[in-house]
């Protein structure tokens, strides 16, 4: 503590006072020594490790982790495990190690240093000291538990060979980003040995916490599950296997004695480094509410209403700077490098990425996943694993074969080709094949957020669930997006018991950093949630999934990819065994029997293409479809034109065979929403207590949302309560996507590509100027159940210009924020195994329409028709916009713009946030963007914001005094409005802002040859 200089007498005596009180409060420990509850103890070792970043190529020659010893084996068995001579086993995915302990005790990590006394390539930091440091917790010993060597303290560090022990102690609940503070920093200051990966936490869990594993292979769920007398397995009334939480590896099992689920021995020794777990308060072997933490473990807070549930936790590490190695040579390529440098595999969570450009380029080089897709375009197609498959997944033969390292660092596209087509025949790691994190509904989840980086912040942002700030205030701020920067880590934890939310949404929710460039260089990951058992996929002799196995359909690997079996949270009703059956035929599921199949087997996606629009998803008005003559389907393999070079990736489909899908729902999807439609459903517990009554009074009933199917909401009605009841009061936008050259300066500056979104009856006065063109703010009271039509005028190209390439965007939606919606089908995205919620360009329509017309042979055209079948999905023909008409033919190709323009729904509910006190702190701002263009497009305008006012407020024109909306479209409305609250003292003016970077603008009169270069017909500022 420094001694500040005094400034006078009386200041000198205040100073000096105050020093003495912070001194008594910072009593040093050796005054009070550390009393462990328990002594967890951690065998860890640090290795050299080669790792896949994804299924594409990408992959980290230089790797460096830590692992439990246990986990490790020599590289040569004759030299034993000595230095360098290090791999992790075969059954163990490289992931940042997890290290678990609970408040009250002291984890001894012994850590020996096993990096190879040379680096093993010249990415690899010179220095092969290592250790432990664990930011926040407290040292034990001495500061030899610190695993640094800073100042004037000896080291705590080791050289290769060398072991230490750091022993640390743990106050409070939270989570601690591990690293080596041998090698902090590196050539170009990128980190040293962390952003080769040495990195991982320590998880503190609550006080007597004790924890099992959350996802497991089907060996495992078969082991770990009760047997009887003879030594079979015992089920429950309702088929799902009865687990022993405590149950250990038999003997004969190379594991023999090892927990299966418990990550701790009997002598608390930590023998599983799980990023997941579940996390139980007391024993979890037990009938309803088993698990549980004491009451009052933790303050309450209404929107959290049952915080002492066992919980599942899932380890969240960004990181940044890996230096990974490219799947493709084109990354290094002398001119291509500056196209493809922003979309690399370069930006991380838990060893794993999803970088949009080696996406791109596989579809177009005919490898992976998508090796045949036609569809898939650009942006679009990203983040679907229908086309991509799951994130982060691990293959036996990636889709850049037989490229290597050298070729690709090469920079010469020449010194390899990817061998076309599929050729990946398993994805590996059973248990953690891919970055999806698993629940199933109604699960309490937290997520340990940590950041393991180097050096850039980054937004975490969650799909349609929400955290607090700090859970323990009942005043926190209601989040999905918080920032996080390198070191720094967050508890995470879900409102409303969690998975599904409120409304109990089945599916996958993404998160990702909210930086558009880090999200397109790989740093996105999924959340799924489950609406059935999953035990975990059954697995043939050579690690691939069984013949009439339950997997995932996958468009390259032919028998699908593993589920991990999501282990039951103990004492809670577990989910329902699936009723109808699914098995894998040439990478599609194949669905048998009658009732819902489960997530994601009810939506009909061909495997390796992009997926159809949800069911009643397009909006019907007076009996006429918006769907611009072009009803909901999905299409498959086609003849495309195409171009990849440095500024442009243009992609059309020339012929497609394309399938019909019924707006109101395939069967298979009716019978999912007949599921969701019942809220209770008679289940068991782990233990294998049931309830098998139906309607009969006990707890033991799994939960979905009960209400009818809706548009915009067919498995998750939005606008429920928390007893399953529908509120709200009805609200509905009709919007459109539009673009226009919008002037942005009084000195005239404009852009030509602006993109923005207006309400309906705002479109045409924007277009001609008499309106000022301004981001679209709306509004909506607190318990407002809003509809929102999206109606897209916007072309299916981004025109090549100073800025970006030229670039398919042939879908837009209208991802929202913070208010409840259901995920599958109103996340204005196409995210996992979810449905494509957006709504096509009129360019995509009539493009799609060529192409079914061209396959099917049809006569004449799709503007004019020509064929007798024309108006059928056969040979389908374009049809005016039902409200905006044909359009205006702004690019001057003989065809009126609009023509074949639809219109789609999103339901949400702006759900209250109460206080302790009852009282309703609303959702406050929301953020809402397109999210299938984002990287292209958002910076070009398209973005908007949807304020929740209080519950029975007016809003009115600060100028004018006119009243907003109450027109048919939602408006009239503003950026800014006078707020006329119920109690009118509380009443405000309210101003809104959207900040937005990288605005893209031309000075007046310049590049008279670019198209709209005619300058902007609107106002200026
Ligand atoms: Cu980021």
């Amino acid at each position: 503590m420094e001694n500040h200089p005094s400034r006078g007498g009386l200041r000198a005596v205040a100073t000096s006072a105050a020093l003495m009180a912070v001194l008594a409060l910072c009593a040093p420990p050796a005054a009070h020594a550390v009393i462990c509850n328990r002594t967890i103890t951690a065998d860890v070792v640090a290795l050299d490790q080669v790792f896949f970043w994804n299924r594409l190529g990408a992959v980290q020659p230089h790797g460096m982790i830590y692992a439990l010893r246990r986990d490790v084996v020599p590289i040569n068995g004759a030299h034993g495990l000595v230095a360098g001579n290090v791999m992790l086993r075969e059954d163990k995915r490289p992931r940042p190690i997890v290290l678990r302990m609970a408040v009250g005790d002291c984890l001894q990590i012994d850590f020996q240093n096993l990096l190879n006394p040379t680096p093993v390539d010249n990415e690899q930091p010179a220095t092969r000291h290592a250790g432990v440091h664990v930011v926040g917790l407290q040292l034990v010993h001495s500061i030899a538990d610190d695993g640094s060597n800073v100042g004037a303290n000896g080291s705590s560090l080791v050289a290769p060979g060398g072991s230490a022990t750091y022993t640390l102690y743990a106050e409070r609940e939270g989570q601690h980003v591990l690293h080596s503070a041998g090698a902090m920093t590196g050539g170009d200051g990128n980190g040293g040995s962390s952003a080769a990966g040495l990195f991982g936490a320590v998880n503190v869990e609550p006080e007597g916490a004790v924890f099992y594993r959350s996802q497991i292979t089907r060996e495992d769920t078969e082991l770990a599950t009760e047997k009887d007398g003879f030594g079979h397995p015992i089920f429950t009334a309702a088929g799902q296997p009865v687990l022993d939480y405590d149950a250990v590896y038999p003997t004969g099992h190379p594991k023999a004695g090892t927990p299966i689920l418990r990550m701790l021995t009997a002598g608390n020794e930590l023998v599983h480094t799980d990023l997941t777990a579940i996390i139980v308060g007391s024993d979890p072997n037990g009938g309803f509410g088993a698990g549980r933490f004491p009451q009052g473990t933790y303050p309450l807070n209404p929107v959290f209403p049952d915080r002492e549930q066992p919980f599942r936790e899932f380890t969240i590490i960004y990181h940044d700077e890996p230096g990974a190695v490219q799947a493709f040579p084109i990354f290094n390529d002398p001119v291509f490098k500056h196209t493809t440098h922003s979309v690399r595999d370069a930006f991380a969570i838990n060893y794993g990425t999803g970088g949009i450009g080696a996406e791109i380029l596989a579809n177009r080089l005919g490898v992976g996943p998508m090796w045949e897709c036609a569809g898939c375009k650009y942006e679009e197609f990203f983040l679907t694993s229908w086309a991509v498959g799951d994130p982060a997944m691990v293959v036996d033969i990636p889709a850049n074969a037989p490229c290597t390292v050298q070729d690709v660092k090469s920079g010469n596209v020449n010194a390899c080709t990817p061998q076309p087509g599929p050729k990946a025949t398993k994805a590996f790691y059973p248990d953690d094949p891919s970055n999806v994190y698993h629940s199933y509904l109604m699960d309490h989840v937290k997520f340990r957020l940590l950041h393991g980086g180097v050096k850039e912040h980054h937004i975490h942002h969650l799909h349609a669930h929400q955290w607090e700030f700090a859970a323990d205030s009942d005043e926190s701020s209601y989040l999905d997006s918080q920032a996080i920067g390198p070191g720094a880590s967050f508890t995470l934890e879900m409102v409303y018991n969690g998975s599904g939310n409120r409304n109990q949404t089945v599916g996958d929710s993404i998160f990702h950093c909210h930086f558009y460039p880090h999200f397109a260089m790989g740093m996105w990951s999924f959340w799924r949630v489950h609406d059935v058992l999953e035990v975990g996929t059954e697995l043939d002799a050579e690690g691939r999934p069984s013949g009439g196995a339950r997997a995932l359909p996958d468009g390259e690997i032919a028998a699908g990819t593993p589920i991990p079996g999501v282990v039951p949270l103990p004492g809670l009703p577990m989910a329902p065994v699936p009723q109808a059956d699914v098995d894998i035929v040439a990478g599609n599921a194949v669905v048998t029997g009658a009732g819902n199949p489960g997530y994601p087997f009810f939506i009909p996606g061909i495997a390796g293409h992009r997926p159809p629009h949800p069911p009643l998803d397009l909006v019907v008005e007076n009996g006429v479809v918006h769907d611009g003559g072009l009803p909901r389907h999905v299409i498959g393999p086609g003849e495309v034109i195409e171009v990849h070079t440095r500024l442009d990736f243009t992609k059309e489909i020339e012929a497609i065979e394309a399938f019909e899908l019924a707006e109101a729902g395939e069967p298979v999807e009716q019978a999912a929403m007949a599921f969701h439609e019942q809220r209770f459903h008679p289940t068991c517990l782990p233990d294998g207590t049931c309830d098998t009554a139906v309607g009969g009074s006990s707890n033991v009933k799994f939960i979905t949302n009960g209400l009818p199917r809706a548009q915009g909401a067919p498995y998750a009605e939005p606008c429920i309560d928390d007893f399953g009841n529908a509120v709200g009061s009805p609200r509905q936008y009709k919007a459109a996507d539009i673009q226009l050259d919008v002037a942005l300066t009084k000195s005239g500056w404009h852009f030509p590509q602006q993109r923005m979104i207006a309400l309906w009856e705002d479109v045409a006065p924007t277009f001609s100027g008499a309106r000022p063109p301004e981001p679209l703010f709306f509004r909506a009271n607190s318990d407002d159940c809003i509809t929102y039509w999206l109606a897209n005028l916007v072309p299916g190209i981004y025109e090549l210009d100073d800025f970006q390439v030229r670039t398919p965007t042939d879908i837009l939606g209208q991802h929202i924020h913070l208010v409840k919606f259901d995920v599958t089908s109103s996340d204005g995205s196409g995210n996992g195994w979810n449905y494509e919620d957006g709504t096509f360009s009129p360019d995509e329509v009539r493009e799609r329409m060529h192409a079914i017309r061209a396959h099917n042979n049809c006569l004449g055209d799709e503007v004019s028709g020509g064929d007798p079948r024309d108006g059928t999905f056969t040979c389908p023909v374009a049809e005016p916009h039902p409200f905006f008409g044909a359009g205006p033919d702004a690019n001057n190709d003989g065809v009126a713009d609009w023509l074949g323009g639809q219109t789609t729904v999103q339901k949400w509910y702006a759900d209250d946030v109460l206080n302790n006190a009852g009282e309703d702190r609303t959702l406050r701002t929301v953020f809402t963007h397109d999210h299938f263009g984002p990287s292209t497009h958002q910076q070009a305008g398209l973005y908007a914001g949807l304020v929740i006012e209080p519950e029975g407020s007016t809003w009115r024109h600060p100028e004018t005094g006119q009243i907003f909306g109450n027109r048919h479209d939602g408006g009239p409305t503003s950026w800014r409005a006078d707020i006329l609250t119920a109690d009118v003292d509380d009443s405000y003016r309210e101003f809104l802002l959207e900040f937005a970077d990288f605005q893209l603008a031309y000075e007046e009169g310049s590049h008279p040859e670019l198209p709209f270069a005619g300058g902007p017909v609107g106002p200026r500022p």
